[in-house]
């Protein structure tokens, strides 16, 4: 045992789990969240074990091995989570990404991350580990099916054979369902034609059944620009051009002067930010968006205006506020397009490029007219990059929470015309003070603003966007305090909400968190950054607590 790890020897009882872990003893110094589900432990921080940070893959390592019987794994730690990655972050620590593996195949969701303290000390590891895979009758079968094959039984399941933007896949992983373990492969199905898609699909391995599906695009519930075929310029001199934004107003913004043309370029945030024309077309990315003389004036400028104009907005808060290069923290391009479609009453992200539709000017107009919808948007991204929640069930309205909460703080930082609302600027511009989402007040569009009151069926993807409303209240109780179902929250306010959700979603958020997760999670980032007896990681605690997330 390591120096610090002081074992009391107190067995845990397991809730709903045949599983027995003789190693999960509680120390003083440790928490344990244990997976209901698993009766693994989900959530493990404290003082874990000591060692170098030049060390830290072979502290946590050797922590998983001596842990084994508690995460019930079988071989060693090294064989049964492949490390995704290991990056130093800007409190020093070590985040090591984990994928849990069964004989070289990912467990589908089974994801975990690791922190090593700058002193070489584990702190924390979050993530369920799925135990006893090598007792699960399902893999004892192999498979029958080729990955091919598995990809024409998801193609099938859609009804029509798509137009892909990006090449489907088909993977090899374990998928797990309501304790079955079944020899899977997991296909993405990425198109826009005949109408957009970002389908994941689980097909059985050995039978060929359908046994999960989730269109992961992330949209709602449910002068004349470029020409046609036009790719942006590699070279040219940045200049200021100025423009009217959907709502009337005017804006500055970086352009890129080439032949005598005025692109709508701005290289000078990560490897840059383009904007581009879909003609209201359903082609991607379209024409990049080019002008003779650098004013865009006209009404069908303005959503390329705003989609620009904002995207650089948002790269500045990231970058400002938490040193983030754009969505990958690498200078991915920000990439637009805008008038996608004829009247298109929705925007999203790909997967690769933001899209926006121009609304039918009665339920929505251009979608990029709102700052806090692009910044939902490229948010999206973030979280694809980081914690890669799954869009579905908690996890998805984990997911969903996060975009309208940074959404929403980006537009407080850039004070542009700021609120709690989501969506206000673009939704029903007939009809004054309404909007999508209010993280305030969940309830004023029928979501839930307490975990009692959850959504549990399955639509919306499991309810992606009405159970974000609980997590959004916790957020805005967070910021602003408040008592809540007579939990009293005392408000840390919203740079230090942004701090604590922005390192728990990049740090400590695991594919398949859920709402419990995410409690331990927030309060342990809220801990790195603030010290576990600080009145923030009370008011973590309690925001948490006043939606009814234990
Ligand atoms: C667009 C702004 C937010 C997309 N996406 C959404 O998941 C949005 C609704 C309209 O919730
Ligand atoms: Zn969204």
């Amino acid at each position: 045992m390591k120096k610090g790890f002081v074992a009391l020897g107190l067995s845990i009882g397991l809730l709903g789990s045949s599983f027995s872990s003789p190693g999960f003893a509680k120390a003083d110094d440790v928490d344990f969240n244990k997976s209901k589900k698993y009766g693994t432990p989900n959530f493990v921080s404290g003082k874990l074990a000591d060692g170098t940070k030049a060390n830290a893959k072979k502290t946590l390592m050797n922590y998983l091995n001596e842990k084994k019987s508690m995460y019930g794994f079988a071989g060693s730690a090294e064989q049964a989570f492949k490390v995704t990655s290991k990056e130093v972050d800007h409190l020093g620590f070590t985040v090591i990404r984990l994928h849990q593996q069964y004989k070289g195949i990912p467990i589908y969701g089974s994801t975990q991350t690791a922190v090593v303290s700058e002193n070489g000390v584990l702190t924390a590891i979050s993530g369920a580990v799925v135990p006893e895979l090598d007792k699960k009758q399902g893999l004892k079968k192999g498979k029958s099916l080729s990955g091919d094959k598995a990809l024409k039984i998801a193609v099938r399941d859609l009804g029509f054979t798509p137009k892909y933007e990006l090449t489907p896949t088909s993977k090899e992983v374990i998928y797990i369902n309501d304790g079955q373990a079944t020899h899977a492969y997991h296909v993405t199905l990425n198109f826009l034609s005949p109408k957009p898609g970002n389908w994941s699909y689980i097909v059985d391995a050995q039978s060929g059944e359908v046994l999960n599906k989730v269109n992961e695009l992330h949209s709602a519930k449910g002068g004349k620009g470029g020409k046609p075929g036009t790719n942006p310029p590699s070279t040219g001199e940045v200049t200021t051009g100025t423009g009217t934004g959907v709502l009337g107003d005017t804006k500055s913004f970086n352009t890129l002067l080439s032949s005598g043309s005025y692109y709508l370029v701005d290289p000078t945030r990560g490897q840059g930010i383009e904007t581009y024309d879909a003609s209201n077309r359903t082609r991607l990315p379209g024409s990049i968006w080019t002008d003779s003389d650098n004013s865009l004036n006209e009404a069908y400028d303005a959503a390329a205006v705003d989609a620009h104009y904002y995207a650089g907005v948002t790269y500045d808060y990231y970058f400002d506020v938490f040193n983030r290069n754009s969505y990958d923290d690498n200078g991915a391009k920000l990439i637009s397009t805008v008038h996608y479609g004829r009247d298109y009453n929705n925007a999203f992200w790909t997967g690769a490029q933001m899209v926006y539709g121009d609304g039918d000017g009665s339920t929505f107009t251009s979608f990029s007219g709102a700052l806090d919808v692009i910044a939902h948007e490229l948010t999206h991204a973030v979280t694809d990059s980081t914690a890669d929640l799954i869009y579905q069930n908690e996890s998805g309205a984990l997911n969903e929470s996060m975009s309208d909460v940074f959404g929403t703080l980006v537009e407080w930082h850039a004070d542009n015309d700021p609120d709690w609302l989501v969506g206000e600027d673009i939704y029903t511009p007939g009809v004054e003070g309404d909007a999508l989402r209010s993280m305030a007040d969940p309830t004023i569009n029928d979501n839930p603003d307490h975990y009692s009151k959850r959504y549990t069926g399955t639509g919306d993807n499991g309810g992606v966007h009405i159970n974000s409303g609980i997590i959004n209240k916790a957020a805005y109780l967070l910021s602003e305090g408040g008592t809540h179902y007579g939990v009293t929250v005392d408000g840390v306010g919203k740079q230090a909400m942004g701090d604590i959700f922005y390192r728990a979603l990049t740090t400590y958020y695991t594919a398949s968190t859920n709402f419990s997760q995410a409690k331990a999670a927030t309060v342990q980032a809220a801990t790195d950054l603030y010290g576990a007896s600080s009145t923030q990681v009370q008011s973590v605690n309690d925001a948490f607590s006043a939606v009814g997330v234990e």
